[in-house]
């Protein structure tokens, strides 16, 4: 069984540029399909597939995943990082569904079963006040729904725009804009919210908050202590990459359970975490982090130190990398929860096979492989747009830049 071809496709179904594989063998109508979305940077991962990763894999055995994995990344002698990642992770993710058509079995069969019957889910609930968030999240509730991240304003929080008189120039400082953040906010009004929210909802319910990397280190362990009271299930990225050294004093000031990883592309950066216990829970994003084979390895690594999976799973992750993450769900042992984003009726159409969520939790497909394909024909309808690709630069009040 060899790879015949592979054609990537960069569609847009709802706003979110997305990069999705089709690995094509030699036996007559055995496809795999993979996700290798980076959706800042897609055209670059579109190329990297098209121009590199194609010509190497064609010809090879479609079998042989972890030499393709590992042979893949090392033959431009410069290896890893977000592009190339998640270049090859499309190809290897389609590997995986080839191999689970081939053997007439789900994916996560091939690796040893299943963990448990079905995955639980974290949904995301928004608001420009802690009313609008808790009215939300007694939505969610009702729904069947018992782990909830609430977020006031989204990541920019609420008083987004209405800062940034005192950045000059900067305030407009063309290209794509800039979008204002205030970190005092949140270390003000982010407990506030959750006071409410706990005290609003039943007790049972699992409540998370993703600081997503853009608070000063200290100003992110002073978040944390301020929400120990709310019994969170986690804290989501308290710290960027770049920060990594102040986990240490993170987890030494308080007891709330810490999640961490939607940034990183190597195992060199996740595993000082967690052999020094460090966090609680890794959330690569899979394909960035190099696909299927380096999260199960992360798994098991992250198994024997008592930490648990919560992969990365927003909008930018495709349907195809999401059904992936759901057959990692139900397998590893040391699974926690699985982010969940909500799909847009033009992505059911061109991903029949999206898993199904109900009562909460998100049910494997029994098909084999993945059991999610991409309707080619449609695909031409939903074009990607470059500037989607863009977005505005985050900024304090007084100009300057700073990371997501
Ligand atoms: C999450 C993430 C995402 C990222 C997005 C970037 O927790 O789901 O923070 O929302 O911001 O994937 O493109
Ligand atoms: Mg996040």
């Amino acid at each position: 069984m060899r790879i015949a071809d592979v054609v990537t496709c960069a569609v847009q179904p709802a706003g979110i540029p997305l990069i999705v594989a089709k690995v094509v063998t030699d036996q007559p109508g055995l496809h795999g399909w993979g996700c290798g979305t980076f959706t800042q940077r897609f055209r670059a991962v579109q190329a990297a597939i098209e121009r590199h990763v194609k010509p190497f894999a064609i010809g090879r055995d479609a079998a042989a995943i972890t030499d393709f994995r590992h042979s893949a990344m090392h033959d431009g002698y410069w290896r890893n990082g977000p592009v190339l990642n998640n270049a090859v992770s499309a190809v290897e993710m389609a590997l995986w569904d080839i191999k689970g058509k081939a053997a007439g079995l789900p994916c996560y069969q091939l690796w040893g079963g299943r963990s448990r019957g079905t995955a639980a889910v974290y949904v995301h609930a928004d608001g420009r006040d802690p009313q609008e968030v808790l009215d939300r999240a007694l939505g969610f509730w009702e729904q069947g729904f018992r782990h909830i991240r609430c977020q006031l304003g989204g990541y920019e929080g609420i008083g987004a725009g209405r800062i940034g008189a005192a950045a000059g120039s900067l305030a407009d400082a063309g290209g794509t804009g800039s979008a204002f953040f205030d970190p005092g906010e949140k270390l003000r009004r982010v407990p506030e919210l959750f006071a409410a929210v706990r005290a609003g909802l039943p007790p049972e319910a699992e409540l998370l908050y993703d600081i997503h990397e853009r608070l000063a280190p200290i100003d992110a362990v002073r978040l944390a202590k301020a929400l120990e009271p709310y019994r969170l299930y986690f804290l989501e990225d308290p710290l960027a990459p770049e920060d990594l050294g102040y986990f240490r004093m993170l987890r030494s000031q308080c007891a709330v359970p810490l999640a961490m990883g939607e940034l990183f592309v190597h195992p060199l950066e996740v595993e000082p975490l967690v052999s020094k216990r460090l966090i609680d829970f890794v959330r690569v994003h899979v394909s960035t982090y190099g696909g299927i084979t380096a999260a199960l390895r992360l798994a098991h690594l992250c198994g024997a130190f008592g930490v648990r999976t919560a992969w990365h799973g927003p909008g930018d992750v495709s349907p195809i990398g999401m059904a992936a993450n759901v057959h990692l769900d139900v397998h590893v042992e040391n699974f926690g929860i699985q982010e969940w984003a909500f799909r847009a009726p033009a992505e059911e159409d061109l991903f029949p096979g999206i898993p199904e969520v109900s009562a909460g939790a998100v049910n494997v497909s029994e098909r084999p492989g993945w059991g999610i394909e991409m309707d080619e024909r449609l695909a031409a309808r939903f074009p990607c747009d470059d500037r989607a690709s863009l977005r505005p630069v985050p900024r304090l009040a007084d100009g300057t830049s700073r990371p997501y």
